[in-house]
C-alpha cells in the first residue's frame, strides 16, 4: 500500500478546515484563486443490500476529480450520517473506520471506491437498503462543488469485477 505523506502546510490548513466544518451544507463555497472549482466525477454508484435491522450500509463509487482534491463525505436523506471509511487490518482482524482527512483524489486519476477497500458509510439508515432501489447520494469535496449521484442498490457482482458482464 501506498501512503504519500503530505507535507505542504497549506493542503494541512485545509485538512484541518475540513475537518471543523460540521455544517457542510451552510459551507459557502470560495476559491481563493479566483478560478472556478473543478467538478468532480463521479460514475458506477451503488450501494449494497442492508441486512434486515442493520443501522448501517456501505456504498461505492467511482472518482474522478480534474485537480487534485479530497473526498470529505457526503449525505443522503436516507441516512442520518456519511462517512468515507478505510479497511485496515489491525492484528490479523480487518477494521474499517474514518478517513479523518478523507480520501485522496489524484488530478485526472479514476479512484474506485469498491468492497474490501474504501467506501461510504451510511450510518443510521432510515430505512434498509433494498436491493432494485435508487438512493441519492451527495458527495462532498475539499475544493470541488458537492456531486450529487443516484446510487443503484444491488448485491455485489460475483465475479468480483463490475467490468465483465458483458
Ligand atoms: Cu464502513
Amino acid at each position: 500500500m501506498m501512503i504519500k505523506s503530505t507535507p505542504t502546510p497549506a493542503l494541512m490548513i485545509a485538512a484541518l478546515m475540513g475537518l471543523a466544518a460540521c455544517n457542510p451544507s451552510s459551507e459557502p463555497k470560495t476559491d481563493a484563486e479566483g478560478g472556478q472549482a473543478a467538478a468532480v466525477v463521479a460514475a458506477d454508484a451503488w450501494c449494497r443490500p442492508s441486512p434486515n435491522g442493520a443501522k448501517a450500509g456501505g456504498c461505492y463509487v467511482t472518482l474522478t476529480a480534474a485537480t487534485d482534491d479530497r473526498l470529505t463525505g457526503g449525505s443522503t436523506p436516507r441516512a442520518g450520517m456519511v462517512q468515507v471509511h478505510e479497511m485496515k487490518t489491525e492484528n490479523g482482524m480487518m477494521t474499517m473506520g474514518e478517513m479523518a482527512q478523507g480520501l485522496p483524489l489524484p488530478a485526472g486519476e479514476a479512484v474506485a471506491l469498491a468492497p474490501g477497500g474504501t467506501h461510504l458509510m451510511l450510518m443510521e439508515l432510515t430505512a434498509p437498503l433494498v436491493a432494485g432501489e435508487t438512493v441519492p447520494l451527495t458527495l462532498n469535496f475539499a475544493d470541488a462543488a458537492p456531486v450529487t449521484v443516484q446510487a443503484k442498490v444491488r448485491q455485489p457482482s460475483a465475479a468480483g469485477t463490475d467490468h465483465g458482464a458483458h
